[in-house]
């Protein structure tokens, strides 16, 4: 079933694992924290970005479910959102020799050193979810994830859609995610590239509610006292906007029709608001991530070729394609 919501695309051409086969992985599993039985058992050390949202905390949970499957050890480190956190955590991962670490980076860059100390050490990376500025690409096996841009694209066709051939400014505000994360970065621009083709549509403020609902709220409130007419509310996650939401309702408005409101992921709260009429249109960014996780872990441990970037397959919704969908909804 989840095979069928992912893609593999290939991007650039095959990576070589061959090269790694073997490193760091060579002993029998006795001092691999207690597995036992001299086995050939993979172990991953799995450093997540922390439990910032419903997203968040549905791909966690594919993660350790996925790895329980797989048979894969799995040494999970949740980094409460700081990059320090990350890099103490793939340097211990390190130090233990697993056979693999696996990690979404909360920010795009500063990755480097890292990299090459796992690299020295012979451990293959896989980047999870999000995406490291590195030019240097032979510092990780693959990258596993959404495109970023693309789901920003997506909610900007939905509002130029939405406001064809009609008139008069359109007064938009936008919650960012993380601020220097690959998923604001990249959903801020490819927003921003669509929606350019009407000059009516317009970024009126714009700032980070870190992807949490709390801060979705604050930065709600903050917009609504400072901009006087808000037409639409961009925001990169679902929490956020349903922390948005309840800015607007205290502000005395109708979230979904005095203020259109588009976010990215549709977990189940977010899909909840969107059959009830206060989320507009949702991009879907899924957390489900787990089991290609393994089945890549397992290819490069074996010295497999694995394609360097692996595309999650994802689609959108609208109010009444959420009615049809929430009952399935797992997450
Ligand atoms: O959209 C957001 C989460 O990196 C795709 O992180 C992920 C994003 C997701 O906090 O809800």
């Amino acid at each position: 079933m989840l095979r069928k919501r992912l893609t593999v695309a290939l991007v650039g051409g095959v990576m070589l694992a061959s090269a790694l086969a073997g490193c760091g992985s060579k002993d029998s599993g006795g001092d691999k924290g207690g597995s036992g039985s001299g086995s050939d058992k993979i172990v991953m050390g799995f450093s997540q970005v922390g439990a910032e949202s419903g997203w968040r905390t549905a791909n966690t949970k594919s993660i350790q479910e996925s790895a329980k499957e797989a048979g894969i050890e799995l040494k999970f480190n949740d980094a409460q959102g700081k990059q320090e956190n990350q890099i103490s955590a793939i340097r211990s991962f390190i130090t233990q020799k697993v056979d693999v670490i696996a990690f979404s980076p909360v920010v795009t860059s500063g990755w480097d050193a890292v990299l090459k100390e796992a690299k020295d050490a012979g451990i293959p990376v896989i980047l999870t979810d999000r995406a490291v500025d590195s030019t240097d690409t032979s510092l990780y096996q693959s990258f596993i994830g959404s495109d970023f841009v693309e789901e920003g694209k997506k909610a900007g066709q939905w509002l130029v859609d939405q406001y064809k051939g009609k008139t008069g400014t359109v007064n938009i505000v936008e919650l960012q995610g993380t601020t220097g994360s690959a998923p604001a970065l990249d959903r801020q621009k490819g927003f921003g590239d669509v929606i350019k083709s009407d000059p009516n549509l317009k970024v009126v403020k714009s700032q980070t509610g870190d992807f949490k609902r709390a801060d979705g709220k604050t930065v709600m409130e903050t917009f609504l006292q400072s901009t006087p007419k808000i037409d639409v509310l961009y925001a990169h996650n679902d929490d956020m906007g349903l922390g948005a939401i309840e800015a607007i309702e205290a502000a005395g408005k109708k979230p979904g029709k005095d203020i259109k409101i588009i976010t990215v992921d549709a977990v189940k709260d977010g899909m909840t608001a969107l059959a009830d009429g206060k989320i507009n249109y949702i991009v879907e960014c899924s957390p489900l991530l787990g089991p290609q996780l393994m089945e890549l872990a397992k290819a490069v441990k074996a010295g497999k070729p694995v394609e360097k970037r692996v595309l999650t397959k994802e689609g959108t919704f609208t109010q009444e394609q959420a009615k049809t969908e929430l009952p399935n909804r797992k997450y």
